[in-house]
């Protein structure tokens, strides 16, 4: 990507919506703007002013539509260029003129991120942050959204600064015991310093799994035998009556769908089909499915009716299955501690079950932490070299700590970051942001 050129791109989504948003950013996009633009001459205006006025053709002079041009001058705007904002009315036809007449009068049409890469090279956000813009721009649920936005308030960045901060003061003191070995630093204090660094480490990790599941969502599948009040679950759950429900055990044949936004994540809950023995071929058909569907889900909840003899449990993963035992407002058949009783019927224990969805969605922590798939392979590259440096002797840890720091750099991208790294981050972006 050249560096300041400038670039043009529609920044608001493709449809037809009341507004549309045209962006304009590099070296000259000012006396761009003013080619294709009548009205107040935008060379004109302070940074952040704007001026109401017409997009024109600049070869035919025709009008392209009415606008507000919006002016942001280097380095107080998002790139960190002098950027020009037009935002005209949001169809298509509009939009795809203002761009061409954009194109034709000298700009290139932006890559994608290419706005974010720029405001990043000009030190308006760091990767992290750029990271953050991604998925705030993504975000669905509203934890999602929190976590995003907590990043790029820069939350995280600072919690890295601050950790590489410590390290670079071990190291520091590391490299002035070889130059004077008379004046070593306490190995103890090494110890303790890269001891705390790891657990920090592990505490971000801890919570990977809660930021994906809030990026991309989960899949929650109710399981159990015929009868034992998962549909009935299900529309508890939703506060709807979307499943069928009957004393008839096999009523739910197939699975079913139906999403739900829980703790700011959003969920699937797939309703199954009874599990059990059975010669009916398109029973087990659905047995099947039901099993398949548990193996593939993000949290599984048990279901079993409490009011019968406990059946033999199916097979399902176990590590990321909830117990609960239905019917709590009937007479129990038995007691069981690891079961949550809930009844659909009096909505008894429904929000002792959701804590308990929540805990094991999220963790303990809650999962403000917004994490992307890059930033795991990093930190899971820190705690790697942190674990080895603990094992060294001082005058070799080193070697092994400045790794650890070149592993947190990158999560920012400071220092020399390769540019493999950069593309990758700046290529899930779309044109325009
Ligand atoms: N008393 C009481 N009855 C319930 C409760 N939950 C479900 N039932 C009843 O149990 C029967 C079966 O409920 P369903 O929700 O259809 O059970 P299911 O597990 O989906 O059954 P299949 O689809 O056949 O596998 C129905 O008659 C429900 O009214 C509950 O909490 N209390
Ligand atoms: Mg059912």
């Amino acid at each position: 990507m050249r560096l300041r050129d400038p670039i043009c791109a529609i920044a608001t989504p493709p449809g037809k919506g009341a507004i549309g948003v045209v962006r304009l950013s590099g070296e000259g996009a000012l006396e761009l703007a003013a080619r294709v633009w009548r009205g107040k001459d935008p060379r004109g205006l302070k940074g952040g002013r704007f001026t109401f006025g017409e997009v024109v053709d600049p070869k035919t002079g025709e009008a392209l539509d009415q606008a507000l041009l919006l002016v942001f001058r280097a380095p107080r705007s998002y790139t960190g260029e002098d950027l020009v904002e037009f935002h005209t009315h949001g169809s298509p036809a509009v939009l795809r003129r203002v761009l061409e007449v954009l194109l034709e009068a000298g700009a290139r049409l932006a890559g994608p991120g290419e706005f974010t890469f720029r405001a990043y090279m000009n030190g308006k956000l760091d990767l992290a942050q750029a990271e953050a813009v991604l998925a705030l721009v993504e975000a669905e649920g509203e934890l999602a959204r929190r976590q995003a936005l907590r990043a790029l308030e820069g939350a995280f960045s600072r919690k890295i600064e601050a950790l590489e901060q410590r390290l670079l003061d071990l190291l520091a003191h590391i490299q002035a015991l070889l130059d004077y070995p008379e004046e070593g630093v306490e190995p103890l204090e090494a110890e303790r310093v890269l001891r705390e660094a790891l657990a920090e480490v592990e505490g971000l990790l801890g919570q990977a799994r809660a930021s994906r599941l809030a990026q991309k969502g989960a899949r929650l599948a109710l399981i159990g035998a015929p009868n034992a009040g998962k549909s009935s679950l299900l529309n508890a759950l939703l506060g709807y009556e979307r499943a069928l429900v009957s004393p008839i055990p096999g009523t739910t044949r197939d699975y079913l769908e139906a999403p739900l936004e829980l703790f700011g994540i959003p969920l699937v809950a797939v309703d199954t089909a009874g599990v059990r023995e059975t010669e009916d071929p398109l029973e087990r058909m659905g047995v099947e499915r039901a099993l398949r569907i548990a193996e593939e889900a993000d949290l599984v909840l048990y279901v079993v009716d409490r009011s019968l003899p406990k059946p033999a449990p199916p097979p399902l993963p176990w590590e990321r299955t909830l117990k609960v035992a239905t019917k709590a407002d009937l007479p129990p058949a038995w007691e069981d501690p690891a079961f949550i009783p809930v009844s659909s019927l009096t909505g008894e224990g429904l929000d002792r079950l959701k804590e308990a969805l929540k805990e094991a969605l999220l963790g303990k922590e809650g999962g403000e932490v917004l994490l992307t798939e890059r930033q795991v392979e990093a930190l899971l590259r820190a705690r790697e070299r942190l674990k080895e440096a603990l094992g060294l002797p001082q005058d070799l840890m080193g070697l092994a700590l400045e790794e650890v720091l070149e592993a947190l750099a990158s999560l920012r991208g400071e220092g020399r970051v390769a540019e493999a790294v950069v593309a990758r981050v700046f290529q899930n972006f779309c044109v325009g942001k």
